[in-house]
């Protein structure tokens, strides 16, 4: 049985920054809920209170909805967020970035990837083989957009994650989006780490590797963050990326395995 689902979507601003954003895809009955959530969580943003909230509900059509299972998750615990950038170049030379585009990488989200220096909208497309930059607009960058978890597999990963000390929607989110991320034609790897200032966890994912979660990315109180999908430049091209990402609906209806920490 299919049932109609829709994609909520929420983009809050303050200034001409971006300030948070989210991402569900649900039945009607739960969208006005999930919708009233979405739009308290931009008001009550530890990156300061919304001056523009965009919310954006469609109906998404039941026979293009694709199925997944979630990444397995491995928690990699650092002592300091330098040493969790050792480890970020570490598991992306793993997954096949060269430790020169992954460097290069991790300076741009540094610096705030965005040509103003601030965080970006969205993420950098970074060319594995060149490190050269793809996105049209480095302000936007390019979002995953339209995936979700079932309410039933929701359910198993928060239980799971409660068990390792896990259980935050940074996680849940985070998870959700990657295992889009390295779905996607093309995909190599992916690299975030928040822009929350509060929030200095971030992962390496692929395929391969799972979600990679490392505990610490960037100093407290740190608002550059960002992601970067790592992409094998096709020949056949960078829209059947795009369209997966940001239009392909999504629904994650298995959950993997929840590592406990190996340290
Ligand atoms: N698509 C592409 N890029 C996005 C999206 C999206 N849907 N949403 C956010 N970004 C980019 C954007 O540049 C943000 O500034 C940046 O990612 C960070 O977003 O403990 O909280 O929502 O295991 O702040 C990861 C670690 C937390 C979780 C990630 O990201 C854990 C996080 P945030
Ligand atoms: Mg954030």
């Amino acid at each position: 049985m299919s049932i109609e689902l829709n994609s909520l979507r929420m983009r809050a601003e303050k200034g001409q920054r971006h300030i948070s954003g989210a991402e569900r895809l649900l039945s009607a009955e739960e969208v006005e809920q999930a919708a009233l959530q979405m739009l308290q969580r931009a008001l009550e943003h530890p990156r300061g209170r919304a001056e523009k909230i965009h919310l954006t509900i469609e109906a998404v059509c039941p026979g293009e909805v694709s199925r997944a299972k979630l990444l397995d998750l491995q928690n990699n615990r650092v002592t300091d967020w330098s040493a969790g950038r050792d480890v970020a170049v570490q598991l992306l030379a793993a997954a096949g970035v060269a430790r020169a585009v992954s460097v290069e990488a991790i300076n741009r989200l540094s610096q705030g990837a965005a040509p103003d220096g601030n965080s970006m909208r969205g993420a950098m497309l970074i060319n594995v083989e060149t490190g050269e930059r793809l996105e049209s607009d480095q302000y936007r960058g390019v979002r995953a957009s339209r995936m979700d978890l079932t309410a039933q597999a929701r359910l198993e990963l928060q239980q799971a994650l409660e068990r390792v000390g896990l259980n935050n929607s940074h996680v849940v989110e985070a998870m959700i989006l990657a295992t889009k991320v390295v779905l996607a034609p093309g995909a190599v790897a992916e690299l975030c780490w928040s822009d929350d200032p509060d929030y200095q966890a971030g992962y390496v994912a692929s395929r391969g590797l799972g979600y990679q979660r490392i505990s610490l990315l960037k100093p407290l109180g740190e608002e550059r963050g960002g992601r970067v999908f790592f992409v094998r430049c096709p020949g056949q091209s960078l829209t059947d990326l795009q369209v997966w990402l940001e239009k392909k609906p999504l629904l994650i209806d298995r959950i993997g395995q929840i590592f406990a920490d190996t340290v």
